[in-house]
C-alpha cells in the first residue's frame, strides 16, 4: 500500500480531501454499512416504519396499535450530561462508555472510543383508546393498559434489539442498555429509591424530548402517557440544546397549578412535595392479582395519574393564575 503523499498548496488538499472522502464512502458502500450522513435519517425512518407495521405493536384485544408514531431525539456519547447522572441519580447510573466498554469485552471485540459514540432516545406514545379507557379508570389499570404494560413492552424490546441487530449487520457497534444482563440492574438506592443503571427518562431528557413533571412523569411533545426506549450506537451525534429547567413543562412547578396527577392517584402517591415511589410502587405491584383476575395475564401496571390529566398527550395549556 503505498503512503499518501501530502500536496503542500490548498487546492491539491482540498481535492485529496475530496478523494478521500469518495474512498472511504465507496469503501462503507461494498461493506454494506450505513452511510454516517445518513444514519439519522434511516434511524427516525426505521424506528417510524417498524412501529407502523411490526405485528408486535398490535394489542392482541383487538388488532389495533398499541402505539402511535414514535418521538425519536440524539444525544452525543460523550455529552456531560451522562456523568452528571452519576450525581444526579447515583454511581450506580452508567454512561454510554461504560456501557459499549462492557458490551464490547462481553462481545470478545475492540470497544469504540467514547467520542465516536452516539445515544439514539424514543417516545413510543400510548394509543388514543388506550389512554381514554385508562382515564376512565379510579382503582385500577384498565386492559388496554395493563396490556400495553406486557405485550407494549414485549415490543419495546423487539423494537431495541431489532435496531442492534440491524445496525450490527451493517458493519456498526450497538447496544441496547437494558437487554444486556451483564449492565442493566434494577436498583433501590437509599437516596433516590427505586431506579436503575440505565434510566430511560433521563435520557430521553439528554436527547432534548422532553422535561419532568410532578408525577416523575416524562412530559414530550405527545404527552407523558408513552413507554420509552434507547440505544447507543457508533456515532457520534450532538446533542440537542435543552432546556435549563427540568420541569419547564409542568403547569404546578410553572404557576403552582393543575395538579390533576395528583387527583388522578388512587394512593396520594402525588403532592405538592411530589413522587412518592414507596406508595406508588406498593399499589403498583399490588395490581398484580387484580389484573390477573379481572384481564387474565400477569402483569403489574397503573398509570393512572398518566391519563385524565391535561398533559396526556401533548404539553399541558397553560391555566390562569387566580386573582
Ligand atoms: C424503577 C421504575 C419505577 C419505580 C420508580 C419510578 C421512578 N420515578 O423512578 C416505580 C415502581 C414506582 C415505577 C412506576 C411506574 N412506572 Co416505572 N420504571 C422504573 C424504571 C425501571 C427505572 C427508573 C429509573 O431508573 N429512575 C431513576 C430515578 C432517579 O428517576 P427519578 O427519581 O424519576 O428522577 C428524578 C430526579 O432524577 C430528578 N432530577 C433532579 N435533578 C435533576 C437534574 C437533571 C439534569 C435531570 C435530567 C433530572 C433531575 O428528575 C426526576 C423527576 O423528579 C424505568 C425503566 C428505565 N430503565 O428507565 C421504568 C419507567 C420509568 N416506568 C414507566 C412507567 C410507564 C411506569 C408506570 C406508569 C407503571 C405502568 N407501566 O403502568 C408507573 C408510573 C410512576 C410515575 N408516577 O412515574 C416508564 C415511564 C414512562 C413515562 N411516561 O415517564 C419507564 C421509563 C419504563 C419504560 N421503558 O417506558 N417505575
Ligand atoms: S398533570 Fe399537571 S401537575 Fe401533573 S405533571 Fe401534568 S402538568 Fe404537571
Ligand atoms: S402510577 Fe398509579 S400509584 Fe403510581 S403515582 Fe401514578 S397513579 Fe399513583
Amino acid at each position: 500500500m503505498p503512503g499518501i503523499i501530502i500536496p503542500d498548496n490548498k487546492a491539491g488538499q482540498c481535492f485529496l480531501s475530496l478523494v478521500l472522502t469518495i474512498l472511504i464512502a465507496f469503501e462503507g458502500e461494498r461493506r454494506g454499512t450505513v452511510n454516517e450522513s445518513d444514519l439519522k435519517g434511516w434511524l427516525i425512518e426505521e424506528i417510524r416504519r417498524f412501529v407502523r407495521e411490526d405485528e408486535g405493536n398490535r394489542l392482541l384485544l383487538d388488532g389495533s396499535p398499541i402505539f402511535e408514531e414514535p418521538l425519536i431525539g440524539f444525544a452525543a456519547g460523550d455529552d456531560p450530561i451522562f456523568c452528571s447522572y452519576k450525581k444526579i441519580i447515583g454511581s450506580f447510573h452508567l454512561t454510554p462508555e461504560e456501557v459499549a466498554m462492557k458490551v464490547a469485552v462481553d462481545r470478545g471485540g475492540p470497544a469504540p472510543l467514547s467520542r465516536r459514540l452516539g445515544v439514539v432516545s424514543y417516545i413510543l406514545p400510548i394509543s388514543r383508546m388506550t389512554r381514554e379507557e385508562n382515564s376512565r379508570m379510579s382503582d385500577a389499570p384498565s386492559e388496554r393498559w395493563a396490556h400495553t404494560r406486557l405485550f407494549g413492552e414485549k415490543f419495546n424490546r423487539k423494537l431495541e434489539s431489532h435496531l442492534v441487530s440491524e445496525l450490527t449487520n451493517r458493519g456498526r457497534f450497538a447496544v441496547a442498555p437494558d437487554l444486556e444482563k451483564s449492565v442493566y440492574e434494577g436498583v433501590v438506592d437509599e437516596r433516590v429509591g427505586a431506579a436503575s443503571s440505565w434510566s430511560q427518562r433521563h435520557v430521553a431528557f439528554a436527547a432534548g424530548l422532553g422535561t419532568f413533571g410532578l408525577s416523575d412523569g416524562l412530559i414530550t411533545k405527545k404527552g407523558k402517557a408513552h413507554r420509552l426506549g434507547s440505544i447507543i450506537v457508533d456515532e457520534p451525534f450532538d446533542s440537542p440544546a435543552r432546556p435549563g429547567d427540568i420541569h419547564r413543562d409542568c403547569l404546578f412547578f410553572q404557576d403552582g397549578s393543575c395538579m390533576e396527577c395528583a387527583k388522578r392517584c388512587p394512593v396520594g402517591a402525588i403532592s405538592k412535595r411530589g413522587h412518592d415511589k414507596k406508595k406508588c410502587a406498593d399499589f403498583v405491584y399490588g395490581q398484580t392479582p387484580v389484573v390477573r383476575e379481572r384481564y387474565g395475564i400477569d402483569i403489574y401496571a397503573c398509570g393512572l395519574c398518566q391519563c385524565g390529566v391535561r398533559c396526556e398527550h401533548g404539553l399541558p395549556k397553560k391555566t390562569r393564575r387566580r386573582a
